[in-house]
């Protein structure tokens, strides 16, 4: 999502730091620029307008263009306005009560029923014991929704027979939570189509029945601008304690993330980053600001990647790499082990220095291509996979015409994978560098 933003602050800004000298000029300039892709990003214009008022001011201080190292000051300053800008209001996730209750609230097709399930599935990960409400009287189908993903997931589903007033719904479901000993109650709320009076009368009802610990106001980041309205909207008529800001792995631009807690005050708690149950983030403003200045996000990728990965099996590809005894089998597991942390361009992205490859990464997934090699390999037996070095001319054209591939693909992948034998060979004479296991997977 953001892309295009993040390229074209990432040139801006390397021609600042590009540089010995820097004068006010320089940094007007580049601010004009940034001023641009921000707006272009689709950023609220008065979020836009201060956020180059603050930065500016700090920049054109003395004390930082006088600096021999002023072009990375300027990028500093950037990069901590940019996490000021991200992070209005408070950012834990509040469950108190017992059972506490989470209300999930917002218009129709935001993601509040595939938010709950992720926040379930994020919970039970804490440790805690959560009950899924289908707290939607009007449309049945609904509360089926939630049933196939709370069973998918292993989380009780809480449903009322049709037709049940929902101030009775979330009041059973409550009591029903209790019964079991569910320590976390989350209310999948009814969308509807547009911001109306019976709406936010429900929303309160609810608040005041089952008092929640978070009244969590889920909105779909693609609609740019349009979430920021909906909620101010909401915002200003119900007590929410923050937002879920959903479809962040879309092609919007961004602005709605980036405009959203500095227009409504209200703090985003968590990012939904695609359709499955664990794509949903904790969000940091920190981490984000450093992804969309091509900086990386480190955290959040050793995060999935413990997540991912069995920490043993993490353990024993290490030693192989080390031992520079890894073969195409290994190769064939840790590409699998590396498209289950998510799409590779969004893995990329976290990389630092890596950013740049992101999109060009993710196209070659897109294409095929990482399909095609794990097709060669699927191809090839036993033997051939831990010692390439039998591939002769027959047995590649036999792999070739098995996997649907050409021989010029699999003689790419045997060149390639014997560059990085060699590689590994150098790593492992070296000494005690460590090869990060999990990130050779790639191509
Ligand atoms: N790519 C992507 N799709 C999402 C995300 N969150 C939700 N969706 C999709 O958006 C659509 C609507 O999601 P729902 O969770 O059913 O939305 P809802 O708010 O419960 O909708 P109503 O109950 O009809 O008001 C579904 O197709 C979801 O798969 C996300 O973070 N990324
Ligand atoms: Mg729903």
């Amino acid at each position: 999502m953001f892309d295009a933003l993040s390229d074209r602050l990432r040139s801006t800004l390397a021609s600042l730091t590009g540089r010995g000298h820097v004068s006010e000029a320089d940094v007007d300039a580049a601010m004009r620029d940034v001023r641009l892709a921000l707006l272009e990003a689709d950023v609220n214009f008065k979020v836009v307008r201060d956020f180059i008022a603050r930065v500016k001011e700090r920049a054109i201080g003395a004390d930082v263009l006088q600096s021999l190292t002023a072009g990375q000051q300027v990028v500093k300053i950037v990069h901590e306005e940019l996490i000021t800008l991200l992070s209005a209001g408070d950012r834990t996730f509040h469950l108190s009560g017992s059972p506490a209750v989470v209300a999930m609230v917002g218009l129709q097709g935001s993601g509040k029923t595939t938010s709950s399930a992720k926040l379930a599935k994020y919970i039970v990960k804490q440790g805690r014991r959560p009950m899924l409400v289908a707290a939607d009287p009007y449309r049945p189908a609904a509360a089926d929704q939630l049933q196939t993903l709370g069973k998918s997931l292993d989380v009780p589903v809480y449903r009322a027979p049709d037709g049940t007033p929902v101030l009775d719904i979330v009041r059973q479901g409550v009591e029903a939570a209790r019964r079991q000993t569910r320590d976390v109650v989350i209310l999948d709320t009814a969308g509807r189509l547009t911001i109306d009076k019976a709406l936010m009368a429900e929303i309160e009802a609810v608040n005041a029945a089952v008092k929640p610990a978070e009244t969590l106001l889920v909105v779909d980041a693609m609609t740019g601008q349009e979430a920021v309205t909906v909620a101010q909207a909401f915002a200003a008529s119900v007590p929410l304690t923050g937002l879920i800001l959903t479809k962040i792995d879309g092609d919007a631009r961004g602005g709605a993330a980036l405009s959203i807690s500095a227009v409504t005050g209200l703090p985003v708690k968590f990012l939904g980053t695609g359709e499955k149950p664990d794509a949903l983030e904790v969000f940091h403003p920190d981490r984000l600001a450093g992804r969309i200045l091509g900086m990386g996000d480190i955290l959040t990728l050793v995060e999935r990647a413990q997540d991912t990965f069995d920490a043993k099996q993490a353990a024993r590809m290490e030693e192989k790499l080390r031992k520079a005894s890894f073969t195409l089998e290994d190769m064939l597991d840790q590409m699998q082990q590396l498209q289950k942390m998510g799409p590779i361009g969004q893995i990329m992205g976290m990389i630092p220095g890596f950013g740049h490859m992101a999109k060009e990464a993710q196209s070659a997934v897109d294409r095929g291509e990482m399909k095609r090699v794990e097709a060669i390999i699927r191809s090839m037996t036993p033997r051939e996979r831990r010692d390439p070095g039998v591939l002769n001319g027959s047995r590649r054209r036999r792999i070739a015409a098995g996997s649907a591939t050409t021989l010029t693909e699999v003689n790419r992948l045997v060149k390639q994978f014997g560059e990085m034998q060699k590689l590994m060979k150098q790593f492992s004479g070296g000494g005690r560098r460590r090869v990060p296991s999990g990130l050779l997977g790639r191509r």
